[in-house]
């Protein structure tokens, strides 16, 4: 028997029943939180792993399960028992951490990928697996990336990034299964910290701001890469699953980006609040060459031509709703 949570869809389109896997996580946390408020709380179920549990609101507003992606057969169960029509696959590790577990990194990204494709074969789901500025390499055109270019990534997580890709197509073109991603740049968020990837930085230096520590820089000065807010990575996630499929002429992944900055200007964007906020570089050889190897700014007119998308935020309006979210997070 399902617990009787409080209901208010506000939204009615094409999912009904959605699972979010990897619910716990940055992106997670916030989109489980915010499908609930637009589909109704019961209608989203968060999937999350043994040891990442959902806490506070995400566990009190709606249905939960353990969903580990490298099982198909939990897949499977969560899926039949909710009549899950539309899947949200967030599972994954992020680049940094993905060099020092490469194995790891394929069996959750792709071997979960390919799980989760079967699943929704079988029971007719939608789903939606991200990719990121990651799946790009050092020979793609680095100023205004094209959707449709060179993709040869040389790290565990571009690798798997192309992967899903070109998964998440294959299963579209042959089975007919409703997938459909983004690429996403630098998410920069307030409720959950990013673990593990190469533009955390741009999360980590409001939080030292907020709380009057001096920041070091792991990224060079005149490192430039995609960043994006969280409500418009929110929006893009929903955006595409509800648009118009006759629309869409690409599938897996769109380019997206909200704004494109290297740290000296995240760092002014930031001392326009706190003019005294310290910052010196003590760049990480790793992180570097991994930013090194994405575009500085990518070409996302094929986004806001078949599915409309369109950015909110942009770095000084980023770095003002930021401040004053966390200025009440850490003073709590
Ligand atoms: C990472 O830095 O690994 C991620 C990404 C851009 O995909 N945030």
């Amino acid at each position: 028997m399902h617990t009787i949570w409080l209901d208010i869809p506000l939204l009615v389109g094409r999912m009904k029943n959605i699972l979010v896997i990897g619910a716990t996580g940055q992106i997670g946390s916030e989109l489980t939180m915010e499908l609930r408020k637009r589909y109704g709380n019961s209608n989203v179920v968060a999937g999350y792993i043994t040891g990442a549990e959902p806490k506070g609101e995400l566990k009190e507003s709606g249905p939960s399960a353990i969903v580990d992606v490298t099982d198909a057969e939990i897949i499977e169960n969560v899926v039949k028992e909710y009549k899950i029509d539309t899947i949200y696959n967030l599972a994954a590790l992020l680049s940094v951490v993905a060099e020092s577990k490469p194995k790891l990194a394929w069996k959750i990204g792709i071997d979960g990928l390919w799980n989760v494709l079967e699943v929704a074969r079988v029971y007719g789901c939608a789903v939606f697996t991200p990719s990121s500025i990651g799946s790009f390499g050092i020979d793609t055109p680095h100023i205004n990336t094209p959707q449709d270019t060179i993709q040869r990534p040389r790290t565990m997580y571009g690798i798997s990034k192309v992967t899903t890709e070109l998964l998440s197509d294959y299963y579209y073109n042959k089975y007919g299964v409703d997938t459909r991603a983004v690429r996403f740049p630098g998410i920069i968020s307030n409720v959950t910290p990013p673990g593990g990837g190469t533009t955390d930085y741009a999360v980590d230096i409001y939080y030292s701001a907020v709380k009057g520590e001096p920041f070091v820089c792991p990224i060079g000065k005149g490192t430039f890469m995609d960043m994006m807010y969280m409500p418009d990575a929110l929006n893009a996630a929903i955006n595409l699953m509800e648009a118009d499929p006759t629309k869409l002429v690409h599938r897996n992944a769109f380019n997206i980006t909200a704004m494109s900055f290297d740290p000296e200007m995240i760092y002014q964007s930031i001392c326009k609040h706190i003019p005294d906020f310290q910052m010196t570089y003590k760049v990480d050889p790793l992180k570097q060459s991994i930013a090194n190897s994405w575009p500085d700014s990518m070409d996302d007119s094929c986004a806001r031509k078949e599915w409309g998308w369109s950015p909110i935020y942009d770095l000084d309006s980023m770095t003002n709703d930021m401040l004053n979210k966390l200025s009440i997070k850490l003073k709590k």
